[in-house]
């Protein structure tokens, strides 16, 4: 009877020595997100907004003459409640604590112009009708920064379609400037 093959008992295996620890750099210092922004216009519409304007008698999407940043503004005359109209496919304001622009109201009262947010189904978010209490800075060349918090404008925090700088009036209105248009962090 031949003699059946014992199997060698298997060889071990060198257990793979564990790498050597690298010294891992220490993770970066984590930088205040205060002023994080998502531009809607500076110098053009940006980061996925388009030109959605209407009731205007004249507008220049990048007016040389004046603006808050190089190297242009928005200007735009209003007709009967026009508006400058910011559309989108659809924003998480989540990330963002407030709307905020500058502007050139060229000797007209803030009163003649709102913000309105409305959802990506053109449902109407909320509204806030500007005025000085709005303002948070004052600029050269007769701008100012207006801001208003998102917690009056989308409290339900809905995915905004679009955002309107719209007249209040029912008249024509002078052309006004806009620039730095964006939603800001904290
Ligand atoms: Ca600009």
């Amino acid at each position: 009877m031949p003699p059946t093959n014992t199997p060698l008992p298997p060889t071990p295996t060198n257990t793979p020595i564990p790498p050597t620890p690298t010294n891992t750099p220490p993770p970066p210092t984590a930088t205040p997100t205060g002023g994080a922004a998502l531009v809607l216009y500076d110098n053009a519409f940006r980061n996925g907004f388009s030109d959605g304007s209407f009731s205007t008698v004249s507008k220049n999407a990048c007016d040389t003459t004046t603006y808050t940043s190089a190297s242009c503004s928005y200007a735009v005359a209003t007709g009967p409640y026009g508006a400058l109209s910011f559309r989108h496919a659809g924003v998480d304001t989540g990330p963002y604590a407030r709307f905020e622009f500058t502007m050139r109201p060229n000797g007209q009262p803030l009163s003649n112009y709102a913000v309105a947010f409305y959802s990506t189904r053109g449902a109407w978010l909320g509204e806030v009708v500007l005025g000085q209490s709005r303002v948070v800075a004052t600029l050269p060349n007769g701008w100012v920064r207006v801001a208003v918090p998102l917690s009056e404008l989308n409290p339900g925090a809905a995915l905004v379609g679009e955002i309107d700088i719209s007249s209040t009036r029912s008249t024509q209105l002078a052309k006004v400037n806009f620039d730095d248009v964006r939603l800001v962090a904290p």
